[in-house]
């Protein structure tokens, strides 16, 4: 028995040198192969010279010699029993708590060492899923205080809005407190102070409706006074005369309506005397005092006279009052021819202040040379508008604004020195009166009546200075109060 393990183990042994040496033989000849291959690949390309296979024989295989027979070395002689004893006593490596029947066949348990291979193979992959754990633990770790830290955040955040809504409740509660004093004040004021108000309003509108009732029963009875036709009945003064200087003459002395009788080719009329100013005499041509009558009339209307001579005063039966009117060209032209005569303007503004113009010359053809104009002799206090012209104006413009020798224009009756084709550029049409216009006044007694002065053009109808304008006094813009016209025959004062 220990023969054959002897011989088999020797058997073994040299079956297994022999598998070392093919197994050296064939690691020496893999690796000089793979020293060949990495010569090849790592040593210069000149060591090898590929065939031309076009110019060079491709090299024939020689025969070998037979192998060497007979002889060689003795038998091997067999190894001490000590030297098999120490290897029966040999133990294998304890790897795994594994036993071994044959230390030298193997091993015959195999199932520890391959469950510690398996384990350490496994290791690896478990250490490598630790590790993974790991760091996932970690994550998890900063994400669980990451959210640890959102969480007290969102705590703080709680807080704050607690106290916001607190704060907001609170502010609430204040502004309940003043809407509920402004509804008490809005309460109050509707219930008190409107119905007061309301009251003080209804009042006055009250008033209001007494006063237009006032109002229309006054213009009621206006109108049914002036349904008839105005009259006046004055006691006209018997002395008479051709005019009122001569009246004055024979005695007559108080200022008032007299019928005068210039020839014998008229009728006597009506006309008013002043027998104060400057020592009297004045037989009043033109009036202007409150604007009751329109001054915008024609030809005719110029030629024979309109407006109310005079009128009587409440309690005197005569009439003292002047009225206003124009005694007209027909006449005015028959009193200046019959002699030497003066013209006095009188003129007053709306504080009271007056000035004159006396004229000592004055004459005004007949309708045949359509009433010219002509005054000589200037003095007084008003400026010398109808000889001189505007003195607010210079040259041509100031010469073109001269009344002296100008005929007489009405708007349907167009002579004045404004020469154009066009027929609606007429002076008297924008001016508002009959008068011996030029281009077109510097005065303009005649014009429209203006309460209170002052006037600007787009109050006037043309937007011309349209009012009773007197400019080297007042000026373009400013309608006097007053503004008359009285002539007498001239005579040397003494
Ligand atoms: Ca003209």
């Amino acid at each position: 028995m220990v023969t054959w393990a002897f011989s088999k183990s020797s058997a073994m042994k040299h079956f297994l040198l022999l598998l070392l040496c093919i197994s050296t033989v064939k690691s020496l000849s893999d690796y000089d192969e793979e020293e060949e291959s990495a010569h090849k690949s790592q040593v210069d390309a000149r060591s090898h010279r590929p065939v031309d296979r076009r110019r060079e024989p491709i090299p024939t295989l020689r025969p070998a010699p037979p192998p060497i027979t007979g002889g060689g070395y003795r038998a091997r002689p067999s190894q001490p029993l000590s030297v098999q004893q120490k290897k029966l006593e040999r133990k294998a490596p304890d790897a795994g708590g594994c036993l071994h029947a044959d230390p030298d066949m193997g091993a015959l348990c195999p199932t520890g060492c391959v469950l510690q291979d398996t384990l350490v193979k496994q290791e690896r992959t478990v250490k490598a899923n630790v590790k993974d754990l790991g760091t996932e633990v970690d994550s998890f770790s900063q994400r669980t205080s990451s959210n640890f830290q959102y969480m007290r955040i969102l705590k703080d955040m709680w807080t704050k809005r607690q106290k916001q809504i607190l704060d907001n409740e609170n502010a609430v509660n204040g502004f309940s407190s003043e809407l509920e004093k402004h509804e008490l004040y809005i309460q109050e004021t509707v219930n008190t102070h409107i119905p007061n108000n309301l009251q003080v309003l209804r009042s006055i509108l009250e008033n209001l409706r007494s006063k237009i009732q006032k109002l229309e029963s006054d213009v009621s009875a206006q109108m049914d006074y002036c349904r008839n036709p105005c009259t006046v009945s004055c006691s006209i003064p018997v002395v008479s005369g051709k005019e009122c200087e001569e009246i004055i003459r024979k005695g007559g002395d108080t200022s008032e309506m007299y019928l005068i009788h210039p020839d014998g080719f008229v009728k006597p009329y009506k006309v008013y005397c002043d027998m104060k100013t400057e020592n009297g005499g004045w037989t009043v041509i033109q009036n202007r005092q409150d604007g009751s009558v329109d001054f915008g009339r024609k030809w005719d209307a110029y030629k024979n006279g309109f407006g109310n001579i005079a009128s009587n005063e409440d309690i005197k039966k005569y009439c003292g009052l002047p009225g206003e009117y124009w005694l007209g060209n027909d006449k005015i032209s028959q009193l200046t021819k019959m002699g030497p005569t003066e013209l006095l303007i009188e003129m007053e503004d709306w504080k009271g202040d007056k000035v004159k113009a006396h004229y000592g010359g004055f004459t005004v053809q007949n309708e045949g040379n359509k009433y010219q104009i002509s005054v000589s002799k200037y003095r007084g206090t008003a400026g010398n508008a109808l000889m001189d012209g505007a003195s607010q104006l210079v040259g041509e413009n100031r010469t073109m604004t001269i009344h002296n020798g100008m005929y007489f224009s009405t708007y349907d009756r167009d002579n004045d020195g404004w020469i154009t084709s066009d027929s609606s550029k007429q002076c008297s049409k924008e001016d508002g009166g009959g008068w011996w216009y030029n281009r077109c006044h510097s005065a303009n007694p005649n014009g429209r009546y203006y309460w209170g002065g002052h006037y600007t053009w787009d109050m006037a109808k043309h937007g011309t200075d349209d009012g009773v304008v007197w400019m080297n006094w007042k000026g373009s813009w400013y309608s006097l109060k007053k503004m008359s016209m009285k002539i007498r025959p001239f005579f040397p004062q003494q």
